[in-house]
């Protein structure tokens, strides 16, 4: 599709995308947590995760969804915690959220042990047993150490108008960061709506027959990003394919269309184990070796390393 201006992006983004009511409030949270990190001296990022629910109806009933866990941001997040970094993490309700992520399979309850009551009139102790939350010390202290130091900012969204008010609010409210900011954005965002204006309002009918959907191609906003909302940030978009061999001209494309650093492009079979990290000059691969799967290390270490140097050096050539 041709890239629509940006003003047409902030127009349909007002009269077909409903603004969600909190919009406003979160974006005060988000300048004031880039403010006070920034004056600290500490870069931020935001980091997209999750997929979008697109509503078929507007008292939805069904709607349509995507494969994306949210893993690839939580993790993220982490490792950019670990860089020092302060993240606001933007991410889709109820999808992988950083630390919890890492006992997503486990049912809380099997997690947990009753221990005998220190006295008669002591309630039980309930203890988290490590074999089935292992490392769950570390972890827990980890989550601790960041939540009591405020470094990680939590924003939900849940439909795909929630998604792209809250990533323009985002992205003005980080933009008095300059260069310090940084957009990781991993999201696996819906390409096409159904325009309000055209959405039935109540469940539609099977007796109705078979059903034919016409929708519309979501606005593309990392232009206004790019150009207007947050210009002198460190930009970084994400290309996912399931044919290899179209991969890098797409993730090209999309540097030569919006001008941003870089284009993480990834396969959906082999996301957990490789990418490619392309920028206007280079293509590099990363991937996890055998030895490195075997001891469970994971690609998100690998690529925000990559991208934590790169900002580095974005800073250093702004200045
Ligand atoms: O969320 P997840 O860990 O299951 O998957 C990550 C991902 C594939 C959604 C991400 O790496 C990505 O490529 N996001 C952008 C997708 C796209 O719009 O092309």
């Amino acid at each position: 599709m041709a890239e629509a201006g940006c003003s047409t992006v902030e127009g349909s983004l007002t009269q077909e995308f409903v603004v969600p009511s909190h919009v406003q409030m979160v974006k005060g949270l988000m300048a004031e947590f880039a403010e006070r990190h920034g004056s600290a001296g500490r870069r931020v990022v935001l980091v997209t995760s999750g997929g979008t629910k697109v509503p078929l109806e507007s008292r939805t009933v069904r709607f349509l969804d995507n494969f994306s866990s949210g893993r690839r941001g939580a993790s993220s997040a982490e490792y950019f915690l670990d860089a020092g970094y302060a993240v606001v993490f933007l991410h889709r309700h109820r999808s992988l959220y950083p630390y919890t992520r890492r006992y997503a399979g486990v049912n809380l309850l099997d997690g947990l042990r009753l221990e005998p009551a220190a006295g008669e009139c002591a309630p039980a102790r309930v203890v988290a047993d490590q074999e089935s939350l292992p490392g769950i010390a570390a972890v827990l202290q980890r989550y601790q150490e960041v939540k009591v130091a405020g470094l990680l900012l939590p924003v939900e969204f849940n439909t795909l108008s929630e998604y792209l008010h809250l990533l323009k609010a985002a992205a003005q409210a980080l933009s008095n960061m300059g260069s310090e900011a940084m957009f990781y954005l991993a999201a696996a965002v819906s390409d096409f709506y159904i325009p309000a204006s055209e959405m039935p309002e109540h469940k539609i009918q099977s007796s109705e027959g078979p059903l034919q959907l016409s929708m519309k191609m979501v606005p593309k906003m990392l232009s206004p990003l790019v150009k207007d909302w947050a210009p002198k940030a460190f930009v970084i978009s994400f290309k996912l394919e399931t044919d290899p061999g179209i991969l890098l001209e797409r993730a090209r494309r999309a540097l030569d269309t919006y001008h941003h650093q870089a284009v993480v492009a990834n396969v959906l079979d082999t996301r957990r184990g490789y990418v490619v990290v392309v920028t206007q000059d280079h293509a590099t691969e990363l991937a996890l070796t055998a030895a490195e799967e075997q001891a469970r290390l994971e690609i998100e270490e690998k690529i925000v390393g990559n991208l934590v140097s790169a900002h580095s050096n974005f800073i250093l050539q702004q200045d």
